[in-house]
């Protein structure tokens, strides 16, 4: 069989018939005969092709498919596939090469050390040595991008060996999980059943590893207060439950007062912790002990305090659920009642000859009560992030995501591939107008596709977050970077995706409920103040 031949029937073993991608002439052998079961995603920059390959991975908990264009659509991807290894997102990256004959003499579009490009942001990288090893890598490529830590592997692929001839490869099954030392998991239920004020926090990869069961179980166990990590990509626990405690900041000091009076932190999933300005003094408070359950052995080396125990958090909680005592165990009876701070207060809806402009918690607000149940939230709205946090709760699990990675374009994308893998969900981008613009080709994508994704701008007019930070830094306003004259509808229009500008709290709550029923994709800008 030909290498083409054998990589589809390996690709539909793996269930990877989406591909998402921009192809160029390197990549077009790869498409002679496209199977009539698979289909091509296409996004109009490569960014938005990994970016919605992300989202589809992510929400279907399976690897997903990535073809680009050698080098310079490589390099075009390189912040999605940064944003992908952040998120431990399995995708399977593959790129065309010119022919192999023609390599020696610097052809045009080559790409020069392929496999070395993507790196270090990729947990591995190949061009196979010959082109009947293509499948193989392939399929090596697949397992490593699914076995934990999850994250993006990468063939390079020259054009002239998809017609080559191959044996046929079939799919196997090897292991992509690791389970706790049993001894350390042991000790660390019987820590958690000694302890007189256990406190949880837990962050993504509850939710990668499908663990939200067992760490609610386990935290009404305890009755642990449960803090969510810093900038945390994914939801992990119900944030109506009474125990939980709210987000912690990604600042040292901040999350030493937030968990003062806790003698033992367990942290489920998450790393200790992000940071995201300079901090000094102790990671936990005086006299805290630690435990931490990761499924990234490169967060439990660099861990500064406690102990760490490299595990599947599935396994890894429903041990500490079966071993750590509640029943007759004297510390655990006495424990005083736990501490959580104080909910926002709340907001009244708005008044229907209300002319004035809405702020962000009220638009948070009206979203959570629009809302269709059970939609996903899919956020890049960087200043109104505390403002989702406290009016946009999010309770039930796999319903919100946004990128541990911090760069922006990943959101709009990320929402048609949610919406792409959860067709029976309403999918909502909540993004802010700066965020919109890294990746707002991905509109297009969400018409093609056959999404009805809800896009929601929150225009602030400007990079509001930059302009946080730079007051932190003793700078009165970044230079340049005052946005505006941005018109959003025209944008989404211009792509397929019908929209409707809102500048007055009278008019949003009719804009989002026609947006949420629309069974096209959409686009509400809110003009804030
Ligand atoms: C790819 C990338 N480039 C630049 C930044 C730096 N950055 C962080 S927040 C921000 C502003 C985002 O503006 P907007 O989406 O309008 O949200 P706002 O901060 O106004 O809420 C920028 C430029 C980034 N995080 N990622």
């Amino acid at each position: 069989m030909t290498v083409r031949e054998a990589v589809y029937a390996l690709l539909r073993e793996f269930q990877l018939t989406t591909v998402f991608g921009n192809p160029g002439s390197t990549e077009l052998p790869m498409f002679r005969d496209f199977p009539a079961d698979f289909r091509y995603a296409l996004g109009l920059h490569e960014a938005v092709a990994v970016a919605m390959a992300d989202g589809y991975a992510q929400a279907r908990h399976q690897a997903a498919l990535v073809n680009l264009h050698s080098a310079v659509g490589v390099g075009n991807a390189m912040g999605s596939i940064f944003t992908a290894f952040r998120n431990q997102t399995p995708l399977v990256i593959t790129a065309g090469q010119q022919a192999r004959s023609m390599l020696p003499y610097e052809p045009f579009l080559y790409s020069d050390q392929a496999a070395q490009l993507p790196k270090p942001y990729i947990k591995w990288s190949i061009e196979p040595a010959r082109a009947e090893d293509v499948p193989a890598a392939i399929a090596r490529a697949y397992y490593v991008a699914m076995q934990a830590p999850r994250g993006p592997a990468f063939v390079s692929i020259p054009a002239d060996d998809w017609d080559r001839n191959c044996a046929p490869l079939s799919a196997r099954r090897p292991s992509t999980i690791v389970a706790g030392d049993p001894a350390m998991l042991r000790d660390a239920a019987a820590a958690l059943s000694r302890a007189r004020s256990p406190v949880f926090v837990v962050g993504a990869s509850v939710a990668r590893d499908q663990a939200w069961d067992e760490t609610l179980t386990l935290a009404e166990q305890h009755q642990a207060p449960v803090w969510v990590s810093p900038l945390s990509a994914r939801n992990s626990f119900p944030e109506d439950h009474r125990l939980f405690a709210g987000f912690l900041p990604a600042d040292r000091a901040a999350i030493v007062a937030r968990l003062n009076g806790s003698d033992f932190i367990l942290v489920l999933g998450a790393p200790v912790f992000t940071n995201h300005v300079e901090g000094v003094g102790p990671h936990v408070p005086a006299g805290a002990a630690l435990v931490q359950l990761t499924d990234d052995p490169a967060a439990a080396a660099w861990c500064p305090v406690g102990t760490s125990i490299v595990t599947n958090l599935k396994l890894g909680v429903a041990a500490l659920l079966s071993q750590s005592k509640v029943a007759g165990n004297a510390a655990a009876t006495n424990r005083a009642p736990p501490t959580i701070p104080p909910r926002p207060p709340p907001i009244a809806a708005p008044a229907l000859d209300d002319k004035t402009a809405p702020g962000d918690s009220l638009v948070m607000n009206r979203i959570a009560a629009l809302r269709p149940a059970h939609s996903i939230v899919v956020e890049e709205a960087p200043s109104s992030r505390t403002a989702m946090h406290d009016y946009l709760p999010f309770v039930e699990r796999d319903t919100f995501y946004t990128c541990a990675s911090g760069g922006l374009g990943h959101g709009l994308p990320a929402a048609v591939g949610v919406a792409l893998a959860r067709p029976d969900r309403r999918v909502i981008a909540l993004l802010g107008d700066g965020s919109a613009m890294y990746a707002i080709q991905g509109l297009w994508s969400a018409a093609a596709l056959g999404t009805a994704v809800t896009f929601i701008i929150i225009n602030n007019r400007s990079y509001g977050a930059l302009d946080e930070f730079a007051r932190q830094f003793g700078i009165a306003s970044p230079p340049g970077t005052a946005l505006g004259g941005l018109d959003f509808c025209a944008l989404a229009a211009s792509q397929g995706v019908p929209a409707v500008s809102v500048t007055e709290c009278a008019g949003l709550d009719a804009a989002l409920k026609k947006a949420f029923s629309a069974a096209t994709p959409m686009l509400v800008e809110v003009c804030i103040k």
